[in-house]
């Protein structure tokens, strides 16, 4: 099934994943207010579609993932409506990253600012071996504003992290690899065929898990360890209460592959 109703993106569900793939070609997929929205829209509608088990979020063409937000847009912005676009970007993340489907990001081109802040709010991270990842922001006298001073030392440490926002040079996707940016980096060529497996792979498993999963591990790493494990008990005895649960352990014992209803 494809949609087409948005003017930045393109929405296509199928073999239970809905790819959002951003769509301004000819500004290498920058983000500007209406992108940011379309984004939101999309990931809200695939969140509540009972085909869709997992999101992707990819850019058109081969060249950007994401150059960033759209600096020309940026350029004419007061201080208060920078302000309220970063907090609409970071909103807008937030949600995406509370998605409680898996989000792969398909890095097919350039992550930079808003580009790299997109793929990180992302659960998974597969890049193409061209990519480029960084925070260029500092080179055009801004900072990052929609969460890539908070998620880039979390994922990659606050040596590393400061060394790519201060000195806002980009990195390759080798590179990305070695410090834990990214979680793969597959020629471009075979990009989308190594999310299909790991769409596939992930579809296999139950939804009712995979959900709890991500609220642990997101949840639980904002608070402190007694109330994170907490957390854990009380999200891992939700998970008797679910069918797939049911449907998981009763597989196992009578040697099957499990059918997951998702409940
Ligand atoms: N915004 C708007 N237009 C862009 C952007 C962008 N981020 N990136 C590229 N474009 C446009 C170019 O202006 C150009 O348009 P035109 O053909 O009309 O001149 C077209 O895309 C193609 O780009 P280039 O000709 O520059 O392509 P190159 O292959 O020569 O270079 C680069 C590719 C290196 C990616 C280069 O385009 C570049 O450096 N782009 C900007 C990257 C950048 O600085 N990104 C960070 C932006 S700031 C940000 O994201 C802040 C996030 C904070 C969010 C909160 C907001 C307050």
């Amino acid at each position: 099934m494809g949609i087409s109703e948005y003017r930045n993106l393109r929405l296509d569900v199928r073999d239970r994943a809905a790819w959002i793939v951003v769509h301004r070609p000819e500004k290498l997929n920058a983000l500007n207010r209406e992108t940011v929205e379309e984004i939101g829209a999309a990931v809200a509608r695939a969140v509540v579609d009972p085909s869709v088990r997992v999101l992707v979020v990819r850019g058109a063409g081969d060249k950007a993932f994401v150059a960033g937000a759209d600096i020309q847009e940026m350029s004419a912005m007061t201080a208060a409506e920078a302000q309220a676009f970063s907090r609409s970007l970071q909103e807008m993340l937030d949600r995406l990253e509370r998605s409680p489907k898996p989000v792969i990001a398909a890095i097919n081109g350039f992550a930079l600012g808003g580009g790299c802040e997109l793929a990180m709010a992302c659960h998974l991270r597969i890049a193409a071996e061209p990519a480029r990842l960084g925070q260029p922001e500092v080179t055009l006298g801004i900072i990052p504003g929609a969460g890539g001073t908070q998620r880039l030392p979390r994922l990659v440490g606050r040596g590393r992290a400061l060394e790519m926002i201060l000195g806002g040079e980009a990195i390759s996707a080798a590179e990305a690899l070695r410090i834990g940016l990214v979680n793969r980096v597959v020629p471009l060529a075979d990009l989308d065929r190594e999310v299909d497996t790991w769409v596939a792979k992930l579809g296999a498993k139950g939804p009712q898990a995979l959900a709890r999963a991500l609220e642990a591990v997101l949840s639980g790493t904002e608070v402190a360890l007694p109330e994170a494990l907490r957390l854990e008990a009380g999200l891992f005895g939700l998970c008797f209460a679910t069918e797939d649960m049911r449907e998981g352990t009763r597989a196992f014992l009578e040697k099957r592959t499990p059918s997951f209803s998702g409940r």
